[in-house]
């Protein structure tokens, strides 16, 4: 009784307090209530702010060597080499004169341009993922200035629905890669910000992520066009790397968590003929569509399975057995040579194969020279060579082409091959897979034809994508008076020059015994967690 006395006594008061001050306020004018509901909010945010960048524990940093060298003695490739960062300088100068703190640059509007898969606001895409191509390069003033805005501006308690595998390849990857060549805390601390904020796209009855997610409400969804409400592979199978290093640098286990248990699941399911489908719903477990491809909507998930046992100093065994299962079926029932003598990678579509290649599919190259060494069967010389005839296939895409451009995607079929048929498929709009692979090769063989193919492509992008204002992808790589696209692609930074870069550099820039690239090529240095987990135990750090 007397604590409900009590309580009625207290619920008065406060009623009346509350009143006191409404009529208080209402005596104010609309201007000073505007005024002090903002204070009020500046208070939030700031604590908000407060707790964000709390410093993170520290961690042993992994041995990050190769970040600056890789001058080559020999003029002519230090006169190519320095091409390749002039054209660097020409991207960023251009995309920091008109299209700063925009996601990319319509390089002839000279403005800003952006697309859904980075949602409606801007993040400066083309600053994050530019930083470690602008480190490597020594653009040091770039690199700072790009820092600074990151700083300053990059915030991601926006209300923006964003595709959850583009933020974790070019934001994720680009922080992280940038953290770790620059030892700057800035990039660590929002990396891992971000990374909170796509946790909530993984809750799904299955724990497969939604392809979006909302960053400020955490509502995850699929894109409308995929088979039957599905998540595509090459997107919640391209989280690995990243996920890992948040593990790692946080020594929280969530992100490890997360890309575990789709490894798991992933393990558990029937594939037919061994091959991953490119669709699986996120509901109810299944496969969508019967569809494979080692290019788009596939291409990175075989990737991340390599990567993630080259990351691990080659302890994830599992992941590296998952490879090549995958691989395997993809050569049975993928891979076949043209009547011409090509090797190419086809899709498979419902129990056929479709003689077309995508110029995604092209990294595959350097895929399979990467994965040579270690593989089963010490079928070292075999994967080499396969690496070397995709690249071959690829470099005849770009020469049968009047721009020695290659198009988006090329046929082996009715006497046409290694060429564009579909009008829709003729464009290149400055994507890196050739050149990657051409880097891969001449890497693990030192044939200068790799320089030689890197170099034909270097000039035709200078003199066909280059305009006044930065570097524009083409609508037609057979017509000899091709028309722009208007769009410089963050990627362009991130990897088609960064891979040139590397071609003319000596191996000892950036070397593959310590540093893996992300599928946007932001290198991540191989952790050696031998005695240690990233599964919830802390005693690992
Ligand atoms: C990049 O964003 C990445 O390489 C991704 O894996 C595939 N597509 C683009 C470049 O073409």
């Amino acid at each position: 009784r007397e604590e409900e006395e009590r309580l009625r006594n207290k619920i008065r008061a406060d009623h009346e307090k509350a009143l006191e001050e409404a009529k208080e306020k209402l005596k104010k004018s609309r201007d000073e209530i505007q005024a002090e509901i903002q204070t009020e909010k500046n208070k939030v945010v700031q604590e908000l702010k407060k707790k964000d960048s709390k410093p993170l524990p520290p961690v042993p940093l992994p041995n990050l060597i190769g970040i600056n060298s890789g001058e080559p003695s020999d003029p002519d490739i230090r006169e190519k080499r320095n091409k390749i960062k002039e054209m660097m300088k020409h991207a960023w100068d251009n995309y920091r004169q008109y299209g700063w703190g925009h996601n990319e640059l319509k390089p002839i509007a000279r403005k800003g341009h952006s697309t859904n898969i980075f949602g409606n606001s801007q993040m400066g895409a083309t600053i994050v993922d530019a930083l470690d191509t602008l480190y490597i390069m020594g653009l040091h003033d770039e690199f700072r200035e790009g820092q600074e805005w990151i700083d300053k501006n990059l915030d991601f308690s926006v209300n923006s629905e964003v595709s959850v595998f583009e933020v974790n390849i070019r934001f994720i990857g680009g922080l992280l890669a940038a953290y770790y060549l620059s030892g700057q805390e800035v990039f660590k601390i929002k990396a891992v910000q971000l990374a909170g904020k796509l946790l909530p796209a993984f809750n799904t009855p299955t724990g497969i992520p939604w392809a979006m997610v909302n960053l400020k409400s955490g509502v995850g969804r699929n894109w409308g066009w995929a088979s039957a409400g599905s998540s595509i592979l090459a997107e919640f199978g391209t989280l690995h790397m990243e996920f890992v290093h948040l593990s790692y640098l946080t020594g929280d286990p969530v992100y490890y968590n997360k890309v575990m248990h789709i490894r798991k699941l992933l393990q558990k399911m029937d594939r037919p003929n061994g091959l991953y489908p490119n669709y699986l719903n996120p509901r109810t477990g299944r496969w969508g569509q019967h569809h494979t491809s080692v290019g788009g909507l596939g291409d990175s998930f075989y990737e991340y399975l390599l990567k993630a046992w080259l990351m691990s100093d080659k302890m994830d065994t599992e992941a590296r057995k998952m490879y090549d299962d995958a691989i395997e079926a993809i050569e049975k029932h993928l891979i076949r040579k043209s009547n011409g003598g090509l090797t190419f990678i086809g899709e498979w579509k419902n129990g056929h194969l479709e003689r077309k290649m995508g110029h995604l599919t092209c990294f595959a190259g350097g895929m399979f020279a990467l994965g040579a060494d270690g593989s089963r069967d010490d079928k070292a010389g075999h994967y080499l060579q396969l690496g070397a005839e995709i690249a071959h296939t690829c470099h005849e895409s770009y020469d049968r082409t009047t721009l020695k451009l290659g198009p988006e995607a090329f046929k082996f079929d009715g006497g046409v091959e290694a060429v564009a048929v579909r009008q829709n498929e003729k464009y290149y709009i400055l994507r890196p897979e050739v050149i990657e692979t051409y880097w891969y090769m001449w890497r693990f063989t030192h044939d200068p034809k790799y320089r030689q193919w890197g170099w034909e492509a270097t000039q035709a992008i200078d003199k066909y994508c280059r305009v006044s204002s930065g570097f524009s992808g083409v609508k037609d790589v057979y017509s000899s008076s091709p028309t722009y696209d208007d769009v410089q692609q963050s990627f362009f930074l991130a990897e088609t020059l960064k891979y040139l870069y590397l071609l003319f550099s000596n191996d000892d820039l950036l070397p593959l015994d310590n540093w893996v690239f992300n599928t946007e090529a932001h290198p991540l240095p191989v952790l050696h967690l031998a005695n240690t987990t990233l599964s919830g135990n802390p005693a690992y750090r």
